[in-house]
């Protein structure tokens, strides 16, 4: 299987530690594939039209995105526990958990781009509007913390620990952790899995 990847994208490192945490990264053929918002990539294109990565290209040709479907495929493919609650409450809360942490890195995304625009071009109604949901966010992860995995863990642990990293990555004057301190004692923890360590973002392969 071929994935489309960059190792500075906070969505295809949930899709790697998905892989990494159900052994099944063995099986995946990494091709580095840069992108913009402003300029679409034609070679992955023509696997993703969206032009956005993570992108999964199985062995008969079907290209799997976004990083939601990318990671309940891969786990499909191992014999261990799930990441991926089978059916009930459990599975709707491990969803919900998941869909929330994607689109808060949604969010941080587009205010990482409207910050680093020259500074008459920036909308300080996007700013505040951006800054307003990161924190309410936030506020309800420390909630949310008693609640996160460390053991037996699945999809919304990997997605909301991936968000909190995106954080410190790209935004730690934002110093997250700052009157959350369930949620950051959680997150020190969960850092120190193999999986996280090794796809810390960088310049990578
Ligand atoms: N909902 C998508 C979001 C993916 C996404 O936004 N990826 C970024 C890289 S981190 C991207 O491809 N951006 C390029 C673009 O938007 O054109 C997912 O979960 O995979």
């Amino acid at each position: 299987m071929k994935l489309h990847y960059s190792p500075r994208s906070p969505f295809v490192r949930k899709v790697m530690v998905c892989a990494l945490e159900t052994g099944v990264a063995p099986q995946l053929t990494r091709v580095r594939s840069p992108v913009a918002m402003d300029t679409p990539n034609l070679a992955l294109m023509r696997d993703n039209p969206l032009s956005k990565l993570p992108t999964l290209v199985l062995d008969d040709g079907l290209a799997l995105f976004d990083s939601s479907v990318i990671c309940e495929y891969l786990d499909t493919l191992h014999d261990g526990k799930r990441l991926f609650p089978a059916e009930g409450r459990e599975r709707f809360v491990a969803l919900q958990q998941q869909a929330f942490a994607d689109g808060l890195l949604d969010i941080l995304l587009l205010w990482r781009q409207e910050r680093n625009k020259p500074e008459v071009q920036r909308r300080a109604q996007w700013l505040d509007g951006f800054a307003a949901k990161s924190a309410a966010s936030l506020d309800a992860l420390e909630k949310l913390a008693p609640n996160l995995r460390l053991d037996s863990i699945q999809i919304g642990d990997i997605a909301i620990a991936c968000v909190l990293a995106y954080y410190d990555f790209r935004l730690p004057d934002l110093q997250w952790r700052e009157g959350r301190p369930a949620l950051a004692a959680w997150h020190a923890q969960f850092a120190e899995r193999d999986s996280m360590r090794s796809t810390e973002p960088g310049d990578g392969e």
